[in-house]
């Protein structure tokens, strides 16, 4: 009996291999609850809520959520009186104490549901960093590994009317073989980072939609649902659309509409409102319509040659620190591209939450999303690729209806060799495969010197479409001066984006031009390095580093850093350096047109 239910427990525990459900698209036009709020946390360094002391899982660890019901019972954990932690955001700026801790805590939280008949219940979790392992009702109902990117599971079955309860396992710890690796320039947010709800939809369900331009400037696209055939009903009011959808037996619906939107653009973002219904679920969305390609050094937008004025930008708030994922952090941030006159942002490092690609969407913003396969991961390791490419599929699966989305990229900083070639190269098959109506890029810091200048020469060019390159000129090597005379040659006839290049400052630290940590000497490299890029015959764009001051462990100066990285534009809070007036001023005078 007891082997029995051990042997349970394992099963509850490690096994099956329970993968996320694909993902349902445009999760928040469902209906269903919210749980963000109030959850109770117990930090659990040790894992003493998963194991045993012989180090095998726990029978009743604290998925079970147990409540002591005799005084004479021992549990050593209560839910029910531990600290509170709000969802979505992270633990490390919501207790002093969390600041640096990275490992498991666990969180919970109590809801009432009336579950009705016909209906899936799913719980969907925008993303947890790093790994996430869910009960419901005391059962496992899945696991789940990358800290950004969205993962539901079917809980319909653990589901009773009435009281529930959810318990979540969430471990930030930084592993070799993860993505990212255990080496980054940005802080390790643990927690239930973005919003989580339970969506409760139709037994048989739209899951899956894409709306895109195609050819001749025609709108088509494609339907899953999860039921048998049938009809899905497509709206697209201000295009005059009113159509049914076959869907075949597969559960897949062809769209091809005989009419022809206005483009979205940075300077005319047009958005159509689409209503698509399916087994009396009415799913909306805002969509908008455009054509990405590139041409020899050219980026086309809707045929015409682009020059993209960017600027980087990490997943921050923006009035300190802590994990942004609001829409009003969204605004902010994106509000402040808008204001520094860019056209285009590079979300570094890993995909940020969705309210940054709608806000973008409707700002006008092109946009650079990332996967975090960042400097040196394991590419010799088969696991870390899968990890990769379920990270890289999560990213395209939600975004793949934002028109502001104009380029996947797959790497940063990654050091030369087959393997990560290899591993590269199959990542970006993945992504053309998933989503052809998108460029893939990658940051590449791998340049050749040629005295007094740069070759852009990385294999990994050939692969991509557009080619980013970081280049530290001024800072990590040279001085500001030295810039400006940098020629860059590039052996593939391939448009050229500088995806990042910049310098530290304190705000309000002011000085010899020639002094790290001032303003000054950040205007300096700023300035030279512009000199340098007006000179780049095939760059066809620019991301420099960064919108914003931002947290990292890998910068402790004292007085200086403090655990900042100072090369943003904006301190952390959000103040003017003197290097923001001077991109500023550049992006004025600089068309949004390539030369
Ligand atoms: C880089 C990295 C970026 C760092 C930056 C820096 O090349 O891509 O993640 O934060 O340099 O500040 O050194």
């Amino acid at each position: 009996m007891k082997h029995s239910l051990f042997a349970a427990a394992i099963y509850l525990l490690v096994g099956p291999a329970c993968l996320a459900a694909p993902l349902v698209q445009n999760p928040h036009a469902r209906e269903g609850i919210s749980l963000d709020g109030e959850w109770a946390r117990i930090v659990d360094p040790y894992e003493n809520g998963y194991y045993n002391h012989r180090f095998e899982p726990h029978e009743q660890g604290y998925f079970s959520n147990l409540k002591q019901q005799t005084p004479s019972e021992l549990i050593e954990y209560n839910f029910a009186s531990s600290p509170r932690l709000q969802v979505p955001g992270d633990w490390n700026t919501q207790e002093q104490a969390l600041f640096f801790y990275e490992g498991t805590v666990w969180y919970q939280r109590d809801f009432s549901l009336q579950k009705r008949p016909g209906r899936k219940y799913l719980i969907h979790f925008g993303a947890v960093n790093y790994a996430a392992i869910v009960f419901v009702n005391g059962r496992l109902v899945g696991r789940h590994e990358g800290g950004f990117t969205p993962f539901q599971f079917d809980v319909s079955d653990q589901l009773v009317d009435g009281e529930n309860f959810v318990v979540v396992k969430a471990d930030n710890r930084r592993e070799r073989d993860n993505v990212p690796t255990v080496n980054t320039d940005w802080w390790n947010y643990g927690g239930i980072t973005r919003s989580v709800r339970i969506l409760d939809v139709p037994a048989h369900h739209l899951s899956d939609y894409a709306l895109f331009l195609g050819e001749n400037g025609r709108v088509k696209g494609w339907a899953q649902v999860t039921g048998p055939a049938g009809e899905l009903g497509l709206r697209i009011a201000d295009l005059g659309v009113n159509q049914v959808v076959e869907i075949d037996h597969q559960g897949r619906g062809q769209i091809s509409l005989d009419v022809k939107p206005n483009t979205w653009s940075p300077d005319t973002p047009v958005l159509y409102d689409i209503r698509l219904e399916y087994n009396g679920e009415i799913v909306k969305d805002r969509i908008g319509f455009r054509k990405i390609e590139v041409a020899g050094p050219e980026i086309l937008l809707n045929g015409r040659p682009m020059f993209l004025k960017g600027i980087s930008l990490h997943e921050e708030k923006p009035d300190g620190d802590g994990r942004a994922w609001s829409e009003a952090h969204a605004r902010r941030l994106l509000g402040w591209v808008k204001e520094l006159g860019a056209n285009f942002v590079r979300l570094a490092h890993y995909p940020h939450n969705e309210n940054m690609l709608r806000v973008a969407d409707e700002l006008g913003l092109l946009v650079w999303s990332e996967i975090p396969v960042y400097w040196t991961v394991d590419f010799a390791d088969t696991r870390v690729f899968a990890k990769a490419e379920t990270q890289l599929s999560e990213m395209i699966s939600r975004d793949r209806n934002r028109a502001s989305v104009v380029l996947w990229s797959i790497a940063n900083e990654t050091p030369a060799g087959t393997d990560r070639l290899e591993f590269l190269t199959r990542l970006a098959d993945t992504a053309r495969k998933l989503d052809p109506t998108r460029l893939v890029t990658a940051a590449l810091d791998t340049q050749s010197d040629t005295g007094g200048g740069k070759l852009i020469d990385d294999p990994l060019s050939s692969v991509v479409d557009v080619i980013g390159i970081n280049s530290y000129c001024g800072w990590y090597g040279g001085t500001p001066e030295s810039c400006a005379n940098m020629a860059w040659h590039s052996k593939y006839g391939k448009p050229v984006i500088m995806s990042e290049f910049g310098a530290g400052a304190l705000r309000g630290n002011h000085g010899p031009a020639d002094h790290r940590w001032t303003e000054e000497y950040q205007a300096a490299v700023y300035r030279y390095n512009l000199e340098m890029i007006d000179r780049i015959t095939f760059l066809r764009g620019m991301a420099p580093w960064i919108l914003k001051d931002f947290r990292s462990p890998r910068r402790p100066l004292p007085g200086i850093q403090d655990y900042w990285n100072r090369k943003g534009l904006l301190s952390e809070t959000g103040e003017k350096k003197a290097s923001w007036q001077l991109l500023r001023t550049y992006y004025e005078k600089r068309a949004g047109s390539s030369p």
